[in-house]
């Protein structure tokens, strides 16, 4: 079965992990929110494909979930001394990858080009793609700041400040990167992994509407919040201060339309029969993934759930 994956950071990165402890890589393309990008001491940086190409690689930290796993940070500490700006950590393995990538943008290769010439050097065999080669960028609009660039709300605010809304700059020209749109239609069905909807996930539904996403007859989503909280990250506070209670049905609601099946933790069983009312399927099960072995079984739970879905053709 050939499956598609749309992930931002951390949550996307461990479902598309598990993903690919069980497909070939010629069955899972992950595509990958650009809308945190961001330039930094001159440098390009591209957490979201950075964290997915890292787990997927085993690099990643194991326990930000972010950066590289056995980092030092030897120029951080040393560009502290300077008084240089030190909000965001940059550590010494993972500076390689943002000089490299900023050189070769530098000499008009594409994001995508580049992605898979590192994917190829680190050993990840799925296919990744950025979901665009054009600048996206993520604004907040805070209630304290007005908008905020995202890395600044994120890491600089510690997602501290009100969110008020969100507008993805440079959208309406961003194309979707060589292989996305094939990556959707040749899918046997989508997965929306366990990221933040309003900053991950809309970014890369964003870039797609309205050429092919809408119309794929099996989309299944992950909810990222469970309990009315999320693992890590702003998804539940930012679902609060736009007004919505934050749950997985707001989740649910939040992708209506596009959805044909919604996993569930086990603490929300209780809102499967509202889901099951609107015509999308439920998969009860823990979505919690501490452990690779957790990642894995999830991903099993997802590949099953989506083999015991009809594709609907009302879509
Ligand atoms: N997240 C933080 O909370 N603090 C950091 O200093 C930080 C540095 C960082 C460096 C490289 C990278 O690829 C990611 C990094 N992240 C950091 C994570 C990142 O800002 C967020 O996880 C994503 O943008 C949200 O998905």
């Amino acid at each position: 079965m050939k499956l598609t994956a749309l992930a931002g950071g951390v949550g996307g990165a461990k479902l598309a992990h598990g993903l690919a402890q069980i497909l070939p890589p010629e069955d899972l393309t992950v595509i990958v929110n650009t809308g945190d990008d961001f330039e930094h001491f001159g440098l390009s940086i591209s957490p979201d494909l950075d964290t997915v190409c890292y787990t997927l690689a085993g690099l990643a930290n194991p326990v930000a979930g972010w950066g590289r796993a056995d980092e030092t940070w030897n120029a951080m500490a040393n560009l502290k001394r300077l008084g240089a700006p030190d909000w965001f950590n940059l550590g010494d393995s993972d500076l390689a990858t943002h000089l490299e990538r900023t050189r070769r943008l530098r000499e008009g290769q594409t994001l995508s080009q580049i992605t898979r010439d590192f994917c190829a050097a680190w050993g990840v065999r799925h296919t990744v793609l950025p979901m665009s080669d054009d600048p996206v960028r993520t604004m907040v609009d805070t209630v304290e700041y007005g908008e905020l660039p995202f890395q600044e709300y994120f890491v600089k605010h510690r997602c501290e400040p009100r969110v008020r809304g969100f507008r993805f700059a440079g959208i309406e020209s961003a194309r979707p990167a060589p292989g996305v749109l094939e990556a959707i239609q040749e899918a046997d069905a989508l997965v929306i992994c366990p990221s933040n909807p309003w900053v991950s996930i809309d970014p890369i539904l964003s870039v797609l509407h309205p050429s092919s996403f809408i119309f794929h007859p099996l989309v299944v989503a992950v909810s990222p919040i469970l309990g009315g909280r999320t693992v890590k990250g702003p998804a539940a506070k930012m679902f609060a201060e736009l007004g919505i209670e934050p749950s997985a049905l707001a989740v649910a609601e939040h992708y209506r339309g596009l959805l044909t099946g919604f996993v569930l933790d086990t603490v929300d069983a209780a809102l499967a029969p509202a889901l099951q009312r609107e015509n999308v399927r439920t998969f009860i099960t823990n979505t919690l993934m501490n452990s690779p072995a957790d990642r894995r079984r999830l991903a099993q739970d997802v590949l099953n759930f989506i083999r015991s879905t009809p594709p609907n053709t009302e879509h």
